[in-house]
C-alpha cells in the first residue's frame, strides 16, 4: 500500500465516523444546525480527536472550540479548521472536511517527526452557515468582533430560541486575547465550482471571497378570501416577490453577478388565503463591491415600481454583508509555489474571510468532482481528500516549524 492510499484509508476511518451522524434518510442531506444534537455529537468527536491526540480543547465562549498541539497559553500559534454546521440538506464535505483534515495534517506532522516552533490549533467555528440563527460565520465574527454581542445573543432560530440560549449562556464577544494569540489561519475546504475539475488538480489556494450578502425583503399586502376576492381588488405580496424574484434573477445575469432567492416565508400561508405577508431573502454575490451594491439597489427599485403597481409595500432589511475578501498575497504565492497548485477566487462565504482582516489568512480547496455544494450531491474523492491533508500538513510544516 502507498503512503498516498494509507493517508486515503486513514480519512475514510474518519470519515466514516461522522457520516452518519446528522444525516438525513430520505435526502441524504446533513441536518446539523449549530447547537442541536446532530452538532453537539460531531463537538463531542472533536474533543474525543483531541483528547486522543493529547490536545487540550479551549472554547472561546462564543462557541468556537480550539485543539492545541502546544501550550494554549502561548502566542504566535497557527490556527486550523473550519465549521461543523450543514446548511438544510446540504452536503458531507462543506465545513468538516477541514476539521477532519485538521486532525490528520497534525498526525502527519508528528509521524514525520516533526516538532513546532510555535503551537498549532485545531478549531471548530459555531454557526458558520447561518442557517439556524440567520447570519453566517456568526462564531468567527463575535471572536472577531464583527458583530455586536447583544444583537448576536438575541438572534432567533425558528424555534424561536436565541443564541444565547442555545449556547448556555451571553456570547464573550471580541476576544483579542485569543485572536492576538494566533499568528495565521489556514482553512482547508471543499470546492464549491469546479475549476479544480478543469484544471486537473486536486487543490487550489483562495486569492479572494467575492463581497456578498443577505438582504430580507418583506412584502406587505391585504390578506383575504381566495375564492371570494376579485382580481382587481387584490393587494396580493405574492404577486410584488414573484416579480422581484425575477427581477433579481434578470439583473444578476446582466451584470455577471449571482442572486438566490432560496428561502421564502408567507403569511399565513393557506392555499386558500390571499397573503397579507410575503419575506423573501435575498443572497446576492458579485465580483467586485459596486457591482454587487447596483445588483442590490436595483432589484429593492424594481421591487418598489412593481409594489406601487400592485397596491403592496416592501421593505429591504440588509441581514449580513462581507466585503471583498482579498486573501494576504504573499501568503497565498507562497503557498501556492510550495504546493505547486492553481490560485482561485470563489463566491462561497467562509470564516477564514472573517479572520482575514485580522490575521494572515489562507484557503485551500479540494476538488470536488460534481462542483456541487450545499446539496447531497457535493463530493470529494478519498484520493483528493488525502492530497488536502498532505498539503495542509506541508503548510502547517512551512507556517509552525520553521
Ligand atoms: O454561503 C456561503 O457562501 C457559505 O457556504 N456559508
Ligand atoms: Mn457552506
Ligand atoms: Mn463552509
Ligand atoms: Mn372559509
Amino acid at each position: 500500500m502507498s503512503v498516498a492510499e494509507d493517508l486515503a484509508g486513514r480519512f475514510r476511518a474518519l470519515w466514516d465516523e461522522l457520516a452518519p451522524i446528522g444525516r438525513d434518510g430520505h435526502s441524504g442531506g446533513y441536518l446539523r444546525y449549530a447547537l442541536t444534537e446532530p452538532e453537539l455529537r460531531l463537538r463531542a468527536w472533536f474533543r474525543e480527536q483531541a483528547d486522543g491526540r493529547g490536545m487540550p480543547v479551549t472554547d472561546d465562549g462564543n462557541g468556537n472550540l480550539f485543539a492545541w498541539w502546544g501550550d494554549p497559553e502561548a502566542g504566535d500559534a497557527v490556527l486550523t479548521g473550519s465549521h461543523f454546521d450543514s446548511v438544510p440538506h446540504g452536503g458531507a464535505y462543506d465545513g468538516p472536511l477541514g476539521v477532519v483534515s485538521a486532525f490528520l495534517a497534525v498526525d502527519e506532522l508528528r509521524a514525520a517527526g516533526a516538532t513546532p516552533a510555535r503551537p498549532v490549533v485545531v478549531g471548530a467555528f459555531v454557526e458558520e452557515e447561518g442557517a439556524r440563527f440567520g447570519v453566517p460565520c456568526l462564531g468567527s465574527r463575535l471572536l472577531a468582533g464583527e458583530i455586536d454581542v447583544d444583537r448576536a445573543a438575541g438572534l432567533r432560530d425558528s424555534a424561536g430560541v436565541s443564541f444565547a440560549e442555545a449556547l448556555g449562556g451571553r456570547p464573550a464577544g471580541r476576544r483579542p486575547d485569543l485572536l492576538g494569540r494566533f499568528a495565521a489561519f489556514v482553512e482547508l475546504h471543499v470546492e464549491q465550482g469546479r475549476a479544480l475539475v478543469e484544471a486537473g488538480a486536486p487543490v487550489a489556494v483562495a486569492s479572494a471571497i467575492w463581497p456578498h450578502g443577505r438582504w430580507r425583503f418583506d412584502f406587505h399586502g391585504e390578506g383575504n378570501h381566495a375564492g371570494t376576492t376579485r382580481m382587481a381588488d387584490r393587494r396580493d405580496p405574492m404577486l410584488t416577490y414573484a416579480f422581484t424574484v425575477l427581477a433579481a434573477n434578470k439583473e444578476a445575469r446582466l451584470r455577471g453577478a449571482h442572486a438566490t432567492v432560496g428561502r421564502v416565508s408567507v403569511a399565513p400561508n393557506a392555499t386558500n388565503a390571499i397573503p397579507s405577508r410575503v419575506t423573501g431573502w435575498l443572497d446576492a454575490r458579485a465580483a467586485e463591491p459596486e457591482t454587487l451594491t447596483g445588483l442590490v439597489d436595483a432589484v429593492h427599485a424594481k421591487a418598489a415600481d412593481r409594489a406601487r403597481r400592485d397596491g403592496t409595500e416592501v421593505t429591504l432589511t440588509e441581514e449580513s454583508a462581507t466585503p471583498l475578501v482579498a486573501f494576504d498575497g504573499g501568503l497565498a504565492g507562497r503557498l501556492a509555489a510550495l504546493l505547486d497548485a492553481p490560485v482561485l477566487p470563489t463566491g462561497a462565504g467562509h470564516d477564514a474571510g472573517v479572520l482575514a482582516a485580522h490575521l494572515p489568512t489562507a484557503m485551500l480547496f479540494v476538488r470536488n468532482p460534481t462542483g456541487v455544494s450545499h446539496s447531497p450531491a457535493e463530493s470529494a474523492t478519498d484520493a483528493d481528500c488525502a492530497a488536502g491533508v498532505t498539503a495542509l500538513a506541508r503548510v502547517l510544516v512551512e507556517l509552525a516549524c520553521r
